[in-house]
């Protein structure tokens, strides 16, 4: 088999890249280790920024998310239950989209399935050979049988544990790395969201967020310890949590359900750079990890995947390579700046093992300046709502 560009991985990255590829009749092949039931069942982001959105809107994948997409001009951080409302449309001009992840991926794969290059589910024990050649390929075996692709490129988009960065030797590649001594334990129900916005919430006793994927469906989530298990964790002892992290009066409000998914995710920040290797392309969580708690972990992806699509653009159309050699100092400049905004958030809104009485005031500090300063909520809603690529 022969393509013009493989890409491994297909996460919202991957089929985002395809998408954009067979839109201008460049070649492609996806390899996904797992079945596309198995993507679709992994809940992860629901805030999309609106350059997100414009990109679903360049790929002609937007009319669901239009029709079910929740449009959101502001979302509130409580502390201590404080409240303070960043209304990102009153400060910027501009909203984000509260559309799940696991819609944007279906939304693709549909888009594929009915006009687009091939998705090899399933594929196991991908390996990437010869990519610092001008001609790489990747192998892979299904069911029993050994494949080979042959291509120009290879676009690793194959998420944080994915085979892609591990290609490269560790001496080429310069990493950076925070984990945080806590996770994220959610909770998807079947219930009308406590409000009508998200909310952030620092307590005492530990971080709170209320989200939602429509409006009959919550997405909760408490700061747990990494150590803890989902089974440690039954549904009254959530929801007694939760609301003893957020105001009372919107607690009061709280409808609970049966939790319809429930997981907890740990914390890090991660990057890696450069994102080239020779022919070899990293976009995605395949490059870095964000804290969710700037919710930016998908639009990074999104982002990362936009100027990768252009660059391979600009080398099919004019030859020119000049995109595909400015792609990662291009790409990474505003990573770290969503790496920054991501550190931060959580470090204002968490409780650390180490928090002393020093650091929460500071954290309240923080909290008091954001809410009285227009300035500090401006520079917020800009993080929030995204950078200019
Ligand atoms: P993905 O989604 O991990 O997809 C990678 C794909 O590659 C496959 N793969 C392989 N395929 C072939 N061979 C191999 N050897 C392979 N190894 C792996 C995997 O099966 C998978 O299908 O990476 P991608 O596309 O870069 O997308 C990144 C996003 O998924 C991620 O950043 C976000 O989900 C992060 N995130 C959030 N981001 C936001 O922008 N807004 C949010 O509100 C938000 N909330 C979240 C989040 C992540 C969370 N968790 C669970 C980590 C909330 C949570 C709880
Ligand atoms: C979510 O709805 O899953 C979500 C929303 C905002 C975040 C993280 C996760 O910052």
């Amino acid at each position: 088999m022969r393509t013009q560009v493989a890409i491994i991985g297909a996460g919202p990255a991957g089929l985002m890249l395809g998408r954009l590829l067979d839109r201008i009749g460049v070649d492609n092949v996806i390899l996904e280790r797992r079945s596309a039931d198995y993507v679709l069942g992994r809940i992860r982001a629901g805030v999309l920024e609106d350059g997100t959105v414009e990109l679903m809107e360049m790929a002609g994948v937007n009319g669901r998310m239009h029709q079910e997409g929740l449009p959101h001009t502001g979302c509130e951080l409580s502390f201590d239950g404080d409240t303070l409302r960043i209304d990102f449309e009153a400060l910027i001009g501009r909203r984000v989209m509260v559309y799940g992840q696991t819609e944007v991926t279906r939304d693709l794969m549909e888009a594929r399935a009915r006009d687009g290059g091939p998705v090899v589910y399933e594929a196991q024990d991908v390996a990437l050979h010869d990519v610092l050649g001008a001609a790489p390929r990747v192998t892979w075996r299904d069911g029993g049988i050994e494949r080979s692709l042959s291509c120009d490129f290879v676009a690793g988009c194959d998420g944080f544990h994915g085979v892609a960065r591990a290609t490269i030797p560790p001496e080429r590649l310069t990493l950076f790395e925070r984990v945080y001594p806590f996770g994220w334990l959610g909770v998807l129900v079947d219930k009308p969201p406590v409000s009508d916005e998200l909310i952030y919430a620092h307590h005492e006793r530990g971080f709170a967020l209320c989200s939602m994927r429509s409006p009959s469906r919550s997405r909760y989530y408490v700061q747990c310890r990494t150590d803890e298990r989902v089974e440690e964790w039954p549904d009254e002892r959530f929801y007694g949590e939760l609301r003893r992290r957020i105001d009372p009066e919107v607690a009061e409000k709280l409808q609970e359900g049966p939790s319809i998914e429930k997981s907890i995710a740990p914390l890090r920040s991660f990057v890696a750079e450069p994102m080239r290797y020779g022919q070899l392309f990293l976009a995605g969580d395949a490059a870095h990890i964000v804290p969710p708690t700037g919710a930016k972990g998908l639009n990074l992806a999104m982002s990362d995947v936009r100027c990768l699509f252009e660059a391979f653009a600009e080398h099919y159309r004019d030859g020119s390579p000049a995109g595909l050699e400015r792609y990662s100092e291009r790409v990474l400049n505003r990573i770290w700046k969503a790496e920054r905004f991501s550190w931060w958030m959580t470090t204002l809104l968490h409780i650390f093992p180490d928090t002393d009485r020093f650091s929460r005031r500071i954290q309240r500090a923080e909290f008091d300046f954001l809410a009285g300063s227009r300035a500090a909520q401006a520079a917020l809603a800009e993080n929030y709502v995204g950078l200019p690529i």
